[in-house]
This record gives structure tokens, C-alpha cells and sequence, in this order.
């Protein structure tokens, strides 16, 4: 009986490390853009990292989309800015890594459906080191916010 009590004791302690140690990395202020169906969309937040250690965004993936890519954004030659696929996104020992309009994305590559501010946008992250996190994200369009 008490080697029970401890043996559940022990699994309950392993999965509350556990919870601790995925924590560790978290997501903020996420948000995608609104676009129609077959058009591309990107989806922005901020990765919070209070790891000790490094770790890498290495793969986003969604339904939402026919296919997913992490991008960096680039000033071409002739001073005109460009987007490419990258492998990952490094995100340094206690450090935040924000992806932005004109910086790091994620791509979302031939929509299949539209979205709009109301809907929200399923993204799966997958890290080198830490369990892969699930995130729903806002859409939101941010030029109806400017002033005009
Ligand atoms: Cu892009």
C-alpha cells in the first residue's frame, strides 16, 4: 500500500517537472494577418526562453495552410527587401525572440480558407530541446488600426 502511494507520488512529481521544464519556453503576443483562401498569410509572437540554455524553433505547422516555412526577412543588393525560408530560429539562454512585420515570420503558404479578424489560426511549434508547443492565434488586422 505505501509502496504504491509512493510509486503515484513519484509519476505525479515526474509530470510536474515535467510541466516546469516545457514552461520554460512560452508564447506571447501572437497574431496573424488577415487573408483570402490560396493567398499566403505570416503569423507573428514573441518567444520567451528562461531556459539556462539555448533552444531552436525548428518547425511551425498548421492546417491552415498547404505548406509552413520559417522566414527571415533580408535587404537585397539593390536595397529592396526580400523574404527567404530558414531553417530555424535561435533563441538564446533567457532571452525573448520576437518575430515581426519586416523581420522573422512564419509563413503560412497557400491558404485554404479565409481569415479574417475573427478567426484564429492553429499553429504547432516544434523545438530542438524543448516539447513542441500548441498555439491559437488571433488574426487581427493592424492596417484597419493606423490613422489615415
Ligand atoms: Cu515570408
Amino acid at each position: 500500500m505505501f509502496k504504491k502511494i509512493l510509486i503515484v507520488a513519484f509519476i505525479l512529481e515526474l509530470t510536474f517537472v515535467n510541466k516546469i521544464f516545457s514552461q520554460s519556453i512560452t508564447i506571447k503576443d501572437s497574431w496573424a494577418r488577415p487573408a483570402s483562401k490560396g493567398r499566403n498569410s505570416a503569423a507573428y509572437f514573441t518567444i520567451i526562453n528562461k531556459n539556462s540554455f539555448g533552444d531552436s524553433l525548428v518547425q511551425a505547422i498548421s492546417n491552415i495552410a498547404e505548406k509552413v516555412e520559417i522566414h527571415e526577412t533580408f535587404k537585397t543588393e539593390n536595397d529592396m527587401m526580400g523574404m527567404r525560408a530558414i531553417k530555424f530560429i535561435s533563441i538564446p539562454a533567457n532571452s525573448e525572440v520576437k518575430l515581426k512585420p519586416g523581420g522573422l515570420h512564419i509563413m503560412l503558404i497557400g491558404l485554404k480558407k479565409n481569415i479574417t479578424e475573427k478567426d484564429s489560426v492553429n499553429l504547432k511549434l516544434k523545438f530542438k530541446r524543448a516539447k513542441e508547443i500548441d498555439i491559437k492565434i488571433p488574426v487581427k488586422d493592424i492596417m484597419k488600426k493606423m490613422p489615415h
